[in-house]
């Protein structure tokens, strides 16, 4: 029986922090899951080292499911983003193994392409209007078909989605987070004045998004989408902090904005009363924070049944392993929705070798077999980790808001 042989944790910083999980079998074959907790990397690396690693040797690689249960069953401590982003990082890895060892590409193993390709959103940003429109115009210039539009705020110095010295979606920073204000009137008065501006400029053949970030109360996200409601947004993405899930069903009861959330569940527990309820139009749960393809797949069944649509999230926090294994299950679920990608900064390319490609904004995984993307470890090394934090916000009185 072929069983696993090894199992190892690599930590590299081409640009940014990522935590990869190499998996190897007795007959040689190598799968890899990416196991990255933007600002708290080492707290999964750990769980991998010294808690799953050791009880993954000997094990059949071709028990996807079985090892996935007795990693989230056999710790009894359920849940949670560490475990389920080294849960995720496991079950990834064994797909890309058993992809290999088929010799096929991890879409065909779900099923097969049940599109030709992945419809995909660029990231467009600004610090003033005339900005956003050039940024909104070198994206659809560039073929995307999708477009998520963020600026910044007059009057609030740093805004979420408005990068910094134009490292395109670097949000995290060494030393102790950077503090950014946070204006909720300025925010709602601003953005639907820049919606309209882009849609005068470009017109609505595109889809158009907005990431809101977690930063508003219920009814404050209900005013934002009735007054979005005339821009026809694709979505508007994490309106208020979502721990508190009843209060999407007052949003929903005013505005016909679709809503998307799910970029921090973990697992379809989280997931469930939204979907069931139909408190939501698209679940953003991703591979590698919600347990895997395996997990991950579950929750997109359920939302089927639904009518709900999946948008994953794909930061580029999100490693070029999690990036390409979400793109193998947008291509092979029946209820896509959206795929979220932000371009992964140079020089990440020294160390992750894809095979996806971008065309006319749609995206495919390739058909290498597994999930398509080597890890240099020769490169990796020559990038030590860099211990980094996202920023918090806090309000003109000092007290902490959501970031
Ligand atoms: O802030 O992944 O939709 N994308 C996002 C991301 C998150 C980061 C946090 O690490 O909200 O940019
Ligand atoms: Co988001």
């Amino acid at each position: 029986m072929t069983t696993i042989s090894d199992a190892k944790v690599l930590i590299t910083c081409p640009g940014r922090n990522y935590v990869t999980l190499k998996i190897t079998t007795s007959d040689g074959v190598t799968g890899i899951g990416d196991a990255t907790l933007n600002g708290r990397e080492l707290s999964v690396a750990s769980y991998l080292r010294d808690h799953v690693c050791p009880l993954l040797l000997g094990k059949d690689p071709s028990c996807i499911e079985r090892i996935w249960q007795y990693l989230y069953k056999g710790a009894y401590w359920r849940r949670g983003p560490v475990t389920m982003t080294a849960i995720a990082a496991v079950d990834v890895a064994l797909w890309d193994i058993k992809g290999k060892q088929a010799g096929l590409p991890v879409y065909q193993l779900l099923g097969g392409a049940v599109r030709d390709g992945v419809t995909v959103y660029g990231q467009a940003s600004g610090e003033d209007i005339p900005q956003l429109l050039d940024d909104v115009g070198r994206i659809l210039d560039r073929g995307f078909r999708a477009v998520r539009a963020q600026a910044a705020v007059p009057g609030v110095e740093r805004v979420y989605g408005v990068p910094d010295g134009g490292r395109t979606g670097e949000q995290a920073g060494g030393g102790r987070p950077s503090v950014e204000g946070w204006d909720t009137g300025r925010y709602l008065n601003w953005v639907p004045r820049y919606m309209a501006t882009v849609r005068q400029e470009f017109g609505h053949g595109f889809h158009l998004l907005h990431d809101v970030h977690h930063r508003l109360t219920p009814i404050e996200a209900a005013h934002l989408g009735k007054s979005l409601e005339l821009f026809r947004m694709f979505w508007i993405e994490d309106p208020t902090p979502a721990e508190d899930q009843e209060a999407f069903r007052l949003i929903r009861q005013h505005t016909t904005t679709p809503l998307a959330v799910g970029e921090v569940f973990n697992s379809i527990w989280d997931c469930q009363y939204l979907i069931t309820e139909r408190l939501i139009d698209y679940i953003r749960t991703s591979v590698s924070h919600a347990g895997g393809i395996s997990h991950l797949r579950k929750i997109l069944s359920l939302a089927e049944l639904y009518g709900v649509r999946s948008g994953a999230h794909g930061a580029g926090d999100l490693s070029p392993v999690s990036f390409a294994a979400a793109l193998h299950v947008d291509l092979s679920v029946q209820n896509f929705g959206m795929q979220e990608y932000m371009e992964h900064l140079p020089p990440y390319q020294d160390v992750f070798k894809t095979t996806w490609t971008f065309e006319d904004g749609l995206m495919h995984p390739g058909d290498a077999p597994g999930i398509g993307v080597e890890y240099d470890e020769e490169a990796a090394a020559r990038f030590a980790y860099d211990p980094k934090y996202l920023p918090v916000n806090t309000l003109a009185d000092g007290s902490v808001h959501d970031w």
